[in-house]
């Protein structure tokens, strides 16, 4: 066993060096050093001369070992990456979506240093936050799936009301918003030869725990964080977990039996359905009421000139009046 795992089993007890040393198999000085390295990353370990060595506090970083502990997945998140700085964590996850790497995969970043939005735009990702990116490897065709975007975002409303009690809203398209403020993002990317794709790319932007004055001023009065909301920290590790977990249970359910249910909890609890909207897409805007989404994820915009369906666009609430 490894020694993080040997620590962890005792369950805040004590463990001898001696015992610690025979379970982990490791020399008396190779568990020091390791113990110091673990310290060095975050972990909280006592050493107590004649009583031995105990596990205190693990850091709330999400480390692969930190993820999979406790994790009720059987694929995604068992295999993962984590980086303190990267460009972004989509860039990298299709890389190593090419290379191979198999569904599950998840890519993390303490920072990116580019993480993007859709269209070219740039997401504002410091240290704080979950940014974070899944390979799928579906095997069908994406017109044969569900709009992936729309399934992670119910996953993630699930996870942060289960975590923080927070009743966020899914913005069509790919948005989670509290009141009109932009909490998270999705970017599902598809990977592979043209026609035929290897992989999805499903990439995760969640404010965690920046203040304020962590935002830029350009979007300090349109974005806020699950700290900012909740007046307290909140632990990245569980609700990353739990977010998995959700993910899984929900795409499973899709490949299996593609009912879309999860459509109908996204559509109950929808900051865009039932408002007057403008949606701009293609460089045309149209006007309407938001009215319900369609099996394969659209938008349907009930306008004077009768329905429109949008699979993209930018959408504005209007005052009611409108
Ligand atoms: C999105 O695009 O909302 C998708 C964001 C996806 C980010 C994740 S992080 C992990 C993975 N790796 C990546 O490189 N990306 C993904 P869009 O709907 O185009 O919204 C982008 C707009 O949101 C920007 O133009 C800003 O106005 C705003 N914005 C940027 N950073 C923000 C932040 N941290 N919080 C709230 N709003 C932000």
């Amino acid at each position: 066993m490894e020694l993080l795992a040997v620590l962890r089993a005792a369950e805040g007890e004590f463990i001898s060096g001696r015992r610690l040393a025979e379970e982990a198999g490791l020399t008396r000085a190779a568990i020091w050093k390791q113990v110091e390295e673990l310290r060095a990353r975050g972990y909280r370990i006592e050493a107590v001369p004649r009583r031995g060595y105990r596990l205190v506090a693990a850091p709330d970083i999400p480390y692969p070992e930190e993820i999979r502990h406790g994790l009720a997945t059987d694929r995604l998140g068992r295999h993962a990456v984590y980086l303190p700085v990267i460009g972004s964590t989509n860039d990298e996850a299709k890389r190593l979506a090419a290379a191979g790497w198999p569904e599950g995969t998840l890519v993390i970043a303490e920072e990116q240093t580019a993480g993007r939005g859709r269209l070219g735009r740039s997401w504002h990702s410091p240290s704080g936050g979950l940014w974070f990116s899944l390979i799928l490897r579906p095997g069908l065709p994406l017109s044969e799936l569900g709009p992936l975007a729309i399934l992670a975002a119910v996953a993630l409303r699930r996870a942060i009301l289960a975590e923080t009690g927070l009743k966020v809203l899914i913005k069509w398209p790919n948005d989670l918003v509290f009141g009109e403020k932009k909490l998270a993002g999705i970017l599902a990317e598809a990977g592979g030869e043209l026609g035929r794709v290897e992989a999805v790319v499903l990439g995760i932007g969640l404010n965690v725990n920046q203040g304020e004055e962590d935002f830029p001023p350009a979007i300090r009065s349109s974005a806020t964080s699950l700290r900012l909301l909740c007046g307290r920290e909140v632990r990245r590790v569980p609700l990353l977990r739990r977010f998995l977990f959700h993910c899984e249970e929900l795409y499973r359910q899709e490949l299996s039996d593609p009912s879309r249910t999860y459509l109908e909890e996204a559509a109950a609890h929808s900051a865009t359905l039932g408002r007057r909207v403008r949606v701009v897409a293609g460089g045309t805007a149209v006007e309407g009421t938001a009215v319900r989404l369609d099996p394969d994820g659209a938008l349907v915009v009930a306008t004077a000139g009768g329905e429109r369906r949008f699979f993209t666009g930018e959408v504005e609430a209007l005052r009611a009046e409108g």
